[in-house]
This record gives C-alpha cells, structure tokens and sequence, in this order.
C-alpha cells in the first residue's frame, strides 16, 4: 500500500515540483523570478478576492472513521479502502450503514460563512469512487446505496449559495476504487486489463457532467489525482465540460499542467510571493476524511497565521473538515473555525482582496497589500515595542492599527520606518495600517533582513540565501503519518568551501547574538566541519547527525547552536556559511536563527 501511494502519489507531487518551476527540476521559485500563470480565465476576480475557502472531504471512508477491522489507521483516513485494501464489495458495503441524519446543509452553510470562509468545495466523489449525490450513472451513490436516500449535494449547493459563498465540488476524475476501469485498485482488478477510456467516458465524465448540470452554477471543480489521459485528451475533457459551464474555474490537478489556477501540493505555502491565481490546501488535524482518533487540530491562531502567511504570498487557503458519518462537523472544527469567523470580522480588511505584502516576512510578522495601504500582520510584538518596517520608501500619511482605528506613533529611521506600539488587542495577530501615497521600492533578494533584539529569535530563512557555487535551494517534502504532507524549503548542495550561502542582515541593536543552525543531517553527511564568517571573524562547528531524509518518514530538523557573535555597532551585517572542507553536502539548512543574548 506504502508502495502504491510512492507510484502513483510521489510522481503527481513531483509534477507538480516541475510545473512550478520550468527551468530546474526541485529548486523552488525565487523572489527575483515569480512567474504569472500566463492566461487568466475573465471570471477569476472573485476567486482572487476571496483568499478563504472551506474545502469538505465526506464520503463511506468519513463512517469508517479511521478504524477497519479493530485496527486503527492514521493518516489521511479517505485512503482507507487502499491501506487496508479493501475488496470492492466488502467496502461497497459500508454504504448500507452510511446514514447522516445529523446532516444539516443551512447550518453547515452558516457555520461556513460564520467562519468567514466565502467559497465551499466538498468531495463529490472520493477515490473510493462513491459518489455522494443522485447519479443516474452509477448505483453507488447516496440516494440509491445508502439508507440515507437524499441528495446531501442537492440541499448543500443551494444553501451555501444562499449564505454568499461560492459553491463548487471535488471530483476524483482518474482514481476510482470501486470500478475494474478506475484507476488505483490493483487489489481486486488486474492494473495491466484496465481500460481508462472507458472509466472516462462510462463513469468520470458522465458523472461530472451529472455536476454541471445539476447543481446551479459552480464556482469550482476541483480535480485530483490525474492520470490515463494525454495533454490533448485531457484538454478535450476540459473543453466538453467546460462548455456546460464556462464560468467555472477548473483546478490544476485536471492534469498535464492545464486548469484555470494554480493548486501547490497539500500542505504547502510557497515560501516567496507568487503572481497569479493560486490556492494552498491545508487540513485542520492530520487527515482528510473523518478519523475519529485523529485530535490534532489547529487552534485559531495557527488558522489565523497561517491565512495571513498565505495572503501575504498572494494566494487563498482553502482548509479542509472532516465532518463524520452522521454528518456533524468536528468539535474543535466548529470552535477553532468560528473563532477564526469573528477574527476575520474584526481584521478581515488586511486579507479580503489583498494581494501579496509589499515587504518579506519580518520577525514580527507578514504583510498584505491593497492600493495605497500595506498591512502589518503582527504574530510576535516586540518586547521594545519598537517595530521596524524596513526600507519602506513610499510617503507615509498615517499608520493606526486596523480594529480600533488607534493612530500610532512612528518616525523614519533612514530608510526605514519605526513605530512605537503599546499594547495590542489580539496576541494571536494584531494588523496595522499603514496608509501612504505614491509606489514603494520593490524588495527582492538584495533587500537586507531585519534582526533585532526586540524579538526572541530572529530567522534568516533559506528562502533568502545568496547562493554561491554549487549551493541551491530545494524544497523537502515528507510525511509523518500517510499521505499528511509537509514541505521544508533549505540550502543543499554545500559540500565545498566554494558552495557558500550568506545572508545580509540589518542588525538594530549592537550586543550579543547566539547563533543557532537549523537544519537536518542523514547519517552520511554528519561529523562534518563547516565555517561560519560574520564580521571578519571565523567560527568552527561539527554538523550533527539527525535522521535519514526519506519521503514517507518525519525529517528532523534540529536547532544546533554553534557560536556567541557579538554585534558591535546598529548596521549591515554579511552572515556566510560554507563547508571547510570539501565532503559530501554540509546538511540541509532550514533556517539560521539568531537570538540576543539576555
Ligand atoms: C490528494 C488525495 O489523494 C487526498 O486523499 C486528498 O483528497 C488530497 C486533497 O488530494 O492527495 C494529493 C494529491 C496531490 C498531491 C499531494 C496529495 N501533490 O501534488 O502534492
């Protein structure tokens, strides 16, 4: 089952590596060279707008819960059927106790607009391949194989629209568990007899169009998991479909690089601004679907950052719940969403129809834009209350803080700008206006990084890095449980003293930093010398051995402090960092952290 999800899975995640980058395979989009998705569909607007949306993963797989034959997976539970490997009609069979009667489509309709989200996009059909609607094209479906026998869709379409939110489904067009014809099922049906073609054209594209027609106007489909189909078929698929519905947008997994906006892989925020439509799709604990054991839940204030880290790269999250087999949403979905709801009442001008901040993440926080006025999201309040916006050129007529309307204090500091602020009204993220007139500089990778002693830990992000020699920046992804993804974006490739990174920094306050590497370092490239050069001096250190890198497994990341700097005066400091021998590659470095010395 590991093996199937690394064929099938792992060359999807890596199609979708190269789409995002052209020119070179792995290496992530750099500040200097962000690219547009080229054409823009006339109807994108709103999508761009709307920066949050509720994505809704329920089908059999939600009844499970987690659980098949006492044994308790974890993970993404809407893989059950494959992990466990299922036969088709012992899974088909779940269907007979499938009965939400808890399913209330107004007030998931309202909880979603409560939450603030303002577009829902619910799993149609999963690749369990039973769809969660009236479809004449295939029996298993809710209204004919279920107890339940309603329309769920029906009910959810209408009253989300009416609530204000876009509406639009998932639909797994090539993965189907339950059809000889589908793609994924190698358990019960011969892979190498399966005819694509014919699942196409006898289910997928029958059922889709079964969506377009019946279920008012769609905001999304949501494509996943392509496969079995050329660049020019699926662009004929696209063509019939869209033809029912021109105004809505396709997703990016409809496959061969084709789709109306840009999805990054699960769980992934790309780490510098990013032109165009694009969404990021997270879940609220570590699944898809309903897993009943599965209590790792994001509270508000993770939601809260992690929506404004997303906006502040131009793009929307869509953060998926897993509502259970009676058809209730999570407890802590309702309360850490609604939560988030009366945040966005409050701060939801600095994220609704912003585009990305006009300056990188600072260690106070990150910032959002709209003509005239730049957004200060701040996550972590300086203990000087002291926040520095640096080399913010632009003519500043006033800055207050965005819920109270509260003027502050501030003064130009060369090229940057300093605000005093007392105390802030939400500890999770308190946003401040700063209103001005004519076009700021733009920042890019020459802009220096902020340090300050005002903050506890100050990173300067691999992101960032000037990269010499063969140094390169690559972005990691792995797994901690199944299918729950995580991306690292680090330095690789150091393995000579020639293959240096450095990082330029603005250091506010003279005095004491420690100096802590984060980063991870498989066995063979451990016990290694590095050098690290700041302010003509050189320190030594060893890199330290964590965990083998591998994609179905947790990377460690470690935090090694290696050295006491000390600044001697507020300026421009050059942080560089190389191999002191020639070796195999350094480690994979994270972040470099500098903390004041209290
Ligand atoms: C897919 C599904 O398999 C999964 O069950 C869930 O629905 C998720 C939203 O989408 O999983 C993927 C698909 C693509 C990538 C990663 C996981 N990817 O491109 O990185």
């Amino acid at each position: 089952m590991k093996n199937y999800f690394k064929r099938r899975l792992l060359p999807c995640v890596l199609t979708v590596v190269l789409l995002t980058n052209e020119a070179k395979p792995q290496e992530i989009e750099r500040w200097d060279n962000r690219v547009s998705s080229g054409h823009e569909p006339a109807g994108i607007q709103w999508f761009k707008d709307a920066k949050f949306g509720m994505f809704v993963h329920w089908g059999l797989y939600s009844q499970l819960a987690g659980t098949w034959k006492n044994k308790n997976y974890y993970g993404s539970g809407e893989w059950i059927m494959n992990r466990a490997r299922i036969p088709a009609a012992e899974y088909a069979a779940v269907a007979q106790q499938f009965n939400p009667v808890g399913f209330d489509a107004e007030e998931w309709a309202k909880f979603a607009r409560q939450s603030g989200f303002r577009y829902m996009v619910v799993t149609a059909k999963h690749h369990e391949g039973f769809a969660m609607f009236d479809s004449k094209v295939s029996d298993f479906n809710v209204v004919k194989a279920s107890p339940y026998g309603k329309d769920p869709m029906k009910a959810l379409s209408e009253a989300v629209r009416k609530e204000g939110l876009h509406f639009g489904f998932y639909y797994s067009q090539y993965l189907d568990w339950h059809e000889a014809n589908g793609g994924g099922n190698d358990w019960d049906f011969d892979e190498s007899r399966k005819d694509y073609q014919r699942y196409y054209q006898g289910k997928s594209v029958p059922q889709i169009k079964e969506l377009l027609t019946h279920y008012g106007p769609l905001g999304i489909l949501w494509f996943d998991m392509p496969g079995g189909l050329s660049k020019e078929q699926t662009q004929a698929m696209i063509d019939t479909l869209h033809a029912l519905q021109p105004d809505a947008l396709f997703s990016s997994r409809v496959g061969q690089g084709l789709g109306d906006y840009r999805d990054f892989g699960d769980s992934e925020v790309p780490p510098l601004p990013v032109a165009g439509a694009w969404e990021a799709i997270y879940t609220h604990n570590d699944s898809w679907g309903y897993i009943s054991h599965d209590m790792n839940f994001k509270s508000s204030g993770e939601i809260i950052r992690l929506l404004a880290g997303t906006a502040s790269k131009g793009g929307n999250l869509m953060l998926n719940i897993g509502p259970d087999g009676t058809g209730r949403l999570p407890a802590y979905s309702q309360k850490y969403l609604l939560e988030t709801g009366s945040w966005l009442g409050r701060f939801g001008e600095s994220i609704y129809g912003t585009t990305y901040g006009l300056v990188p993440a600072q260690p106070w926080g990150v910032t959002t834009s709209k003509p005239g006025k730049l957004y200060l999201h701040i996550f972590e309040r300086p203990s000087n209350g002291r926040l520095l916006i640096p080399d913010f050129d632009a003519a500043v007529s006033a800055i207050y803080q965005l819920d109270t309307h509260q003027p502050l204090r501030w003064k130009k500091r060369g090229s940057a700008i300093e605000i005093s602020i007392g105390t802030l009204s939400d500890k999770r993220n308190t946003v401040l206006v700063v209103a001005y007139k004519g076009t700021p500089r733009k920042f890019d990778l020459t802009t220096p990084l902020t340090v300050s002693a005002g903050y506890k830990e100050n990173p300067l992000d691999a992101v960032f890095a000037r990269l010499h020699g063969s140094a390169k920046i690559e972005s990691l992804t792995f797994s901690h449980y199944f299918g729950d993804w995580k991306h690292a974006t680090c330095v690789t490739g150091m393995s000579r003293p020639e293959d240096s990174v450095s990082f330029l920094a603005r250091i506010t306050d003279p005095g004491d930093y420690k100096v802590l590497l984060e980063y991870a370092c498989p066995p063979e490239n451990s016990r290694q010398e590095g050098t690290l050069l700041f302010d003509g001096k050189e320190y030594k250190f060893e890199t330290l051995r964590t965990s083998k890198l591998e994609e179905g497994n947790p990377i460690l990341f470690i935090r090694h402090p290696v050295a006491i700097v000390t600044v001697p005066k507020a300026g421009l400091y050059t942080l560089r960092l190389s191999a002191a021998q020639q070796g195999s590659a350094l480690f994979s470095l994270k972040s470099v952290i500098l903390e004041p010395v209290d």
